[in-house]
């Protein structure tokens, strides 16, 4: 059993049901969700031109591989009707796995941790909410100090659910 910590986003249609149905999906299909964080309205990283985004960070308990949870999170973007064309740009959803345990790799398919993780207030920010303490195996800090130390300053707003 491992503990994977995702990031769901979506900027395009119904933005919160997105989450909330790809929530559903995962709970099915890669195992229990164990903690959810709120939703946070995300100013657009990369691509500016482009609606704001819902970010949510979930942890999810799972026995498949971290491969293998990245295959099913692919199968479940395209079973939602993703559409992959700009890179960075708008997306109906978008399922990436921030964390996995503490395994460190390095695969054309997967890179973990997240190479783009500590330069992306709108990822730490909900997983600092669920997950403060968990350690960065490889600069060996913990979320809300990578959060202190972000130099992104792209607006993040915790929803009022
Ligand atoms: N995802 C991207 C590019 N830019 N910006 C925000 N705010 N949230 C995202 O999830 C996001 C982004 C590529 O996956
Ligand atoms: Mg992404
Ligand atoms: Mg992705």
């Amino acid at each position: 059993m491992g503990i994977a910590y995702l990031l769901t986003g979506s900027n395009l249609g119904e933005r919160a049901s997105g989450l909330q149905e790809a929530n559903a999906l995962i709970a099915q299909n890669c195992g229990k969700i164990l903690y959810r964080s709120s939703l946070y309205e995300t100013a657009p990283w990369g691509l500016l031109e482009q609606p704001s985004f819902l970010n949510q960070a979930i942890a999810v308990e799972t026995t498949l591989k971290p491969e293998e949870l990245m295959q099913a999170l692919l199968k479940i973007e395209a079973q939602m009707g993703r559409v992959r064309d700009t890179r960075y740009g708008p997306r109906i959803i978008d399922l990436d796995i921030l964390l996995f345990d503490q395994v460190i790799m390095d695969q054309p398919i997967l890179k973990l941790p997240h190479p783009a993780l500590p330069q992306r207030r709108f990822a730490l920010t909900p997983l600092a909410e669920i997950a403060p303490t968990l350690l960065h195996p490889v600069l060996q800090k913990n979320i809300l100090e990578l959060l202190a130390e972000c130099p992104d300053n792209s607006d993040v707003q915790k929803k009022i659910q």
